[in-house]
């Protein structure tokens, strides 16, 4: 297994929007353990693919805090079941040390499949339906972010870019 390095807010390769999975195999089951591995590793409760620029749709979340429940989505879609908007402050990997309220319906299904290929198909609700929104936007190249005013965006990639070079 492998830790792979996040891309960050604003490279353009977080842009890419995600192919379809052609097929569950072991070339997939090594990506979704390095996304694990990756996402333990920085402390995450979610990773896109997209987020390693590798641009496949495969999502991997784990809401617990001892690595006991990973939960995989390949292929997914949602479809909205309670368009009732909740808040809840999101922070991103590829946008590290900021946090910022989104609002977001607060149920959804999603069907996908999961390391094995088998059929997914639940209705969430709470910090699960918040980081599974989260994750589809990244497989769209969509970022948190860019439901921020212009101007917060704007702060954002200011203090990113700054950090970027000060470590290039
Ligand atoms: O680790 C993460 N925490 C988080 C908190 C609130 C809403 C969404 C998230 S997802 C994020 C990991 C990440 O960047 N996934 O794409
Ligand atoms: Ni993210």
């Amino acid at each position: 297994m492998a830790i792979r390095k996040i891309l960050e807010f604003p490279d353009p390769r977080l842009r890419t929007r995600a192919a379809i999975v052609p097929a569950v195999d072991g070339r997939i089951q090594t990506l979704i353990d390095d996304m694990f591995e990756t996402m333990y590793d920085a402390n995450g409760i979610g990773l896109a693919a997209s987020q390693i620029d590798v641009h496949e749709q495969v999502i991997v979340i784990d809401l617990s805090s001892d690595g006991s429940a990973p939960r995989v989505f390949v292929n997914p879609s949602i479809e909205v079941i309670d368009e009732t908007l909740d808040g809840f402050e999101e922070g991103c990997l590829s946008v590290p040390g900021f946090s910022e309220a989104v609002e977001r319906p607060k149920a959804i299904k999603v069907e996908a499949l999961d390391r094995d290929g088998r059929p997914v198909d639940e209705t969430v609700t709470g910090l699960l339906a918040v980081c599974l929104q989260h994750e589809m936007d990244h497989l769209q190249g969509k970022l948190f972010v860019d439901y921020l005013s212009p101007l917060k965006r704007q702060r954002i990639r200011q203090r990113l870019e700054k950090e970027q070079r000060r470590k290039a």
